[in-house]
């Protein structure tokens, strides 16, 4: 297979000519893969295009990519991803470093979880024989840890600890090349975590590797100061945008639907044509039907359910189901205000850690039973 390196620098000169070299030792030891190396250079000051330069009139698998100006992270590899892709026809990519902080000598362990039929490999820090620099004050390691931390909460992906890691491999065919990158969510470091998330979601087959993160060799950080805001805005509109989320946000505004169709129904009905014991009755079967058409036509629309005969059977599934939490709860509420008091806050912790219970259940039932996806 034909390997990209794909390395961003920006005033790295210290370091890029050294990275090279180290990383054309390493290449013997991958010999079942053509290796190549892609600089993304964001037009640096300090000289880093000519030492890249001097490299590739040595080196024949060396490829220096001119950005016109630096201009984040994020851009320069999708910039280098797309002529990876396009021009070298790379079927792998790798994102690394020019600091020395990704060990050149790790990248054979790396590449081998590709040949084992991983589409993704992310070098962790996070893990088991993982590290991040002794050296690195409190205030960096909490930074780094929180951040990563948010990301995992927030996305929650299966099988993934470090998801701000930018040493990792990543499968072109099927994956990298389905991904919009033109519209990747941020230009700066959080580009890493909306990468992550899209691979995930193209269905890639995620394997970490336990690396040992070094402190930058020479020159400085390029790290923006608003790497935090940026990163936790990428994770949150991710989320947002989950179908999942999407289909929870949507259920809870049906939730709500029916809560008002429920009340407003029944005072009318008290009011007019039926009595006070029969129109909460009336007016909770009308908030079902109601609840269960929007959430049919709407909130599950996905996964809509075909013909009358078959929605009336749903139906009947529906009223039951969501019977269940609420009989649930008034068990609960009977339990706390005999064990705790029957007082109003006691009652209404009780009631709302029922109503808490009852909608995870109709969520799951509905999204797993009632709508489940037929794919
Ligand atoms: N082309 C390009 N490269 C960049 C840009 N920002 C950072 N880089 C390079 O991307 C890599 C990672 O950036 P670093 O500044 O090392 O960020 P970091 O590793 O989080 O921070 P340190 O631990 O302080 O080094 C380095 O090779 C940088 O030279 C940019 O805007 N454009
Ligand atoms: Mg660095």
């Amino acid at each position: 297979m034909k390997i990209v390196v794909v390395i961003p620098t920006y005033n790295e000169a210290k370091n890029i000519g050294r990275l090279i070299d180290a990383l054309s030792v390493e290449f013997k030891n991958i010999p079942n893969h053509e290796m190549h190396i892609l600089v993304v250079e964001g037009n640096s000051p300090d000289g880093t295009a000519r030492v890249v330069k001097e490299k590739e009139a040595i080196f024949p698998f060396v490829h220096l990519l001119m950005e016109e100006k630096k201009a984040g992270l994020g851009a320069a590899y999708v910039y280098g991803f797309k002529y990876a892709m396009n021009e070298l026809k790379a079927d792998v990519v790798v994102e690394m470093d020019a600091d020395f902080q990704h060990d050149p000598k790790e990248l054979p362990s790396l590449i081998k979880e590709i040949d084992n039929g991983y589409d993704y490999v992310i070098g962790s820090r996070f893990v088991k024989g993982g590290s991040i620099p002794k050296e690195w004050e409190l205030k960096r390691k909490l930074f780094s840890k929180l951040g990563n931390l948010t990301s995992k909460i927030v996305l929650g992906i299966k099988g993934v600890n470090d998801f701000t890691t930018g040493y990792k491999v990543s499968r072109v065919e099927g994956f990298v090349d389905t991904i919009d990158l033109d519209n990747i969510l941020s230009k700066g470091f959080a580009y890493k975590m909306d990468l992550l998330y899209k691979m995930h979601k193209a269905g890639a087959k995620i394997k970490e590797v336990p690396i040992q993160f070094q402190t930058r060799d020479e020159g400085s950080s390029k790290m923006e100061k608003n790497n935090l805001k940026d990163s936790l805005r990428v994770v949150i509109s991710l989320r947002l945008k989950d179908k999942n989320t999407q289909k929870f946000l949507k259920f809870c505004a049906v939730g709500l639907v029916g809560l008002i169709t429920d009340t407003g129904l029944a005072n009318v009905f008290r009011l007019t044509i039926l009595s006070s014991k029969n129109a909460p009755l009336a007016s909770g079967f009308i908030a079902m039907l109601v609840t269960f058409l929007l959430n049919n036509f709407w909130s599950f629309n996905e996964n809509k359910i075909p013909g009358v005969i078959n929605k009336t059977k749903y139906f009947i599934i529906y009223c039951v189901s969501s019977y269940i939490p609420i009989i649930l709860r008034s068990f609960l509420v009977g339990f706390f205000v005999s064990s705790f008091g029957n007082t109003f806050i006691v009652f209404n912790i009780a009631f709302f850690i029922g109503i808490v219970l009852g909608l995870i259940w109709n969520f799951t039932v509905y999204n797993k039973i009632i709508w489940k996806d037929k794919k």
